[in-house]
């Protein structure tokens, strides 16, 4: 879309009448950027956006974007939406390496600005020295010409001393640099032998399976997309993925460990403060690599304790009729090929375990926070949401569809 849809100045033969009336409609495909502030001014006002991204729209009258969205934006607004991600990478939040919340984070944000401060002051060093030579060489220009250029000893001696001692202190920065990363990585690893607590994460395009290990095998359960942690207990992660590899990284607690086929990597994780934070796949694997993220709730150890035996139980028994049609649509559907609902006849490991979907924080890794009419949305048409993703659309009519959310939001 290149036109301006501005009204056009009414021509004096017009004056008086609709300067749109004559313009009529245009079809129109927004670029997949604007797109998508389209789609969420229209979602906003509860209108359905078209799947093909193509508009029919009067050629004339505001636009349904909001604001500052698309070509019309005046340059400074550019400028500012160029400038986004320096706010994007500020300091704080729930996904952010300079925001430590654990040990391991604290040390690697330590290591972080230890690197940084020395780089940027050797940075600073060499622009001063390139300064003074360039300005000096600018002053020997103008001397008048001379014999052909003949060493002089002194000026030479001093140089050889200067560049062996530039070359001498450049090692040594390296050098001591390198020490404190290889004590950092001691220190990080060393965690691993306190772990009290074993969680696996087995990474699928585009979300993550996680499983809760317990020496009973029937203390042992599985979840999705959420990893919930006591305060301070050091927890290691066993790291396997499925198809292609992906990188597990949770900013907040710790660095990034790839998760490669056929491979078991683990890393140690442990959270200091409560909170939530947030993990994402940090290792393009395809499509919806973008959507493939993870919530890490940190809480106290008697709370995770209560989590868990919730987690532990099946899932809930349908309490009204709705859902129990809920239930008989789910376990009759093409849904029971891929999901597991334990405590039901719904066993398989294609898609996430949903026996406990209703208390997660969030639907397809990250994607949409949860709530019924996402939920809804996600089942109807997953395609349109996570384009790419595993899960195809189900034919479901409007009353089945109601029943399986009926049904599922009351996994809780
Ligand atoms: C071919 C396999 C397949 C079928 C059939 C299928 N799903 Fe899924 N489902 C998936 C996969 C894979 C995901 C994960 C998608 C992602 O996040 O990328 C998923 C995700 C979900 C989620 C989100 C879970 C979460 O924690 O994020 C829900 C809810 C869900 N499916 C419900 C259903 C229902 C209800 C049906 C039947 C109408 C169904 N699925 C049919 C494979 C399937
Ligand atoms: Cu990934």
């Amino acid at each position: 879309m290149t036109a301006r849809l501005a009204a056009p100045s009414p021509s004096p033969a017009g004056r008086g009448r609709d300067p749109c009336a004559a313009l009529g409609e245009a079809k129109l495909r927004l670029p997949p950027a604007q797109a998508l502030l389209a789609r969420k001014a229209w979602e906003g006002e509860g209108k359905v956006f078209p799947r093909n991204l193509a508009l029919t729209l009067p050629l004339c009258g505001p636009l349904p974007l909001p604001p500052g969205a698309g070509e019309g934006a005046a340059p400074w607004r550019r400028a500012a939406l160029a400038l986004c991600p320096l706010a994007l990478s500020a300091c704080q939040g729930i996904q952010s390496a300079l925001d430590p919340a654990g040990h391991q984070s604290g040390r690697i944000a330590g290591l972080w600005w230890l690197f940084l401060a020395v780089l940027a002051a050797i940075y600073a060093l060499v622009l001063v020295l390139l300064l003074i030579a360039a300005f000096r060489s600018r002053r020997r220009r103008s001397l008048p010409p001379g014999p052909a250029f003949r060493p002089e000893e002194p000026t030479e001696r001093r140089l050889t001393r200067g560049l062996t001692a530039w070359a001498v202190g450049t090692a040594a920065i390296v050098l001591t640099l390198t020490g404190f990363s290889y004590a950092v990585d001691r220190d990080i690893l060393a965690l691993g032998h306190r772990a009290e607590l074993t969680i696996e994460v087995t990474a699928k395009q585009w979300w993550w399976q996680v499983k809760y290990d317990d020496p009973v095998p029937n203390r042992s359960f599985e979840t999705a997309n959420e990893i919930r942690l006591p305060v301070g207990v050091p927890v290691r992660v066993v790291l396997k993925s499925q198809d292609v590899i992906h990188s597990f990284w949770v900013p907040n607690l710790h660095g990034k460990t790839d998760l490669i086929p056929g491979r078991v990597n683990e890393t140690v994780i442990v959270a200091d403060r409560e909170g939530r934070y947030r993990g994402q796949c940090a290792e393009f694997c395809g499509f919806q690599h973008a959507n493939m993220a993870l919530d890490v709730v940190a809480m106290p150890r008697e709370q995770f304790d209560a989590w868990r035996e919730s987690q532990l139980a099946p899932a809930s028994a349908p309490s009204d009729d709705r859902s129990r049609e809920g239930q008989r649509v789910f376990l009759t559907s093409a849904c029971v090929m891929c999901h597991t609902v334990r405590g039901t006849t719904a066993a398989s490991r294609v898609g996430p375990d949903l026996t406990h979907v209703a208390a997660r924080p969030s639907l397809a890794a990250g994607t949409l926070p949860y709530s019924k009419g996402n939920l809804a949305g996600w089942i109807a048409d997953p395609q349109r949401i996570k384009p790419g993703s595993q899960m195809p659309v189900v034919d479901l009519s409007a009353d089945q569809l109601q029943s399986v959310l009926a049904y599922l939001d009351g996994l809780k």
